[in-house]
């Protein structure tokens, strides 16, 4: 089945869908960005639940519980890092997005809110993320019935309305 896909502007700290994306670094780190806006709201919990984890690959995914957030789990995929576009950064920035539905299949989570992973701090120019991201999504097969894309700015939410009207 493919999921309902929509694009709201907002703080994803604040979903209280089934699952939120982390877009998170390799080693499951406290970073900046929305992966520090997710660490902050889960609280101290989310540093141990990771560290058990251990490490994610580039274009995996791995849940943990979302202790302190509203949402019930977090699905932490990485993207990533932009560096040029040939080092297969669309493969991989495709995998992260089909990993985490994958993650949220195995977790049962019907509804799942994902950031622009790899535009921030990571670089990858947003309209290629962002068709890359949409494609991804539609070409699942997967028991999530609502993909929600979080934009934190207006910008990164017109990219998104742009892609998914088209
Ligand atoms: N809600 C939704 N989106 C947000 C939020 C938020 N609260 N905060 C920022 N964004 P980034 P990356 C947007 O840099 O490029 C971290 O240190 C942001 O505006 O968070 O994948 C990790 O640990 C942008 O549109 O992630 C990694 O080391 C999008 O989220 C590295 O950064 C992604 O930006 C990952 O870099």
């Amino acid at each position: 089945m493919t999921p309902r896909l929509e694009a709201v502007q907002g703080d994803i700290t604040a979903e209280t869908v089934d699952a939120i994306v982390n877009a998170a670094n390799s080693s499951l780190a406290r970073g900046g960005g929305v992966c520090g806006a997710i660490f902050q709201g889960a609280g101290p919990a989310l540093d141990d639940a990771c560290r058990a984890i251990g490490s994610c690959e580039t274009g995996d995914a791995k849940a943990t519980p979302a202790f302190g957030l509203p949402t019930g789990h977090v699905i932490h995929a990485v993207g990533p890092m932009w560096n040029g576009g040939d080092a297969g950064e669309p493969d991989l920035l495709a995998a992260a997005y089909r990993r985490s539905l994958e993650v949220a299949d195995e977790i049962e989570a019907r509804s799942v809110a994902f950031p622009a992973i790899s535009t921030g701090i990571y670089g990858y120019p947003l309209d290629d993320a962002t068709e890359i991201a949409v494609r991804a999504v539609r070409a699942a097969d997967t028991k999530v019935e609502l993909v929600r894309f979080v934009c934190f700015d207006s910008k990164t939410l017109a990219a998104y309305r742009r892609v998914l009207d088209s």
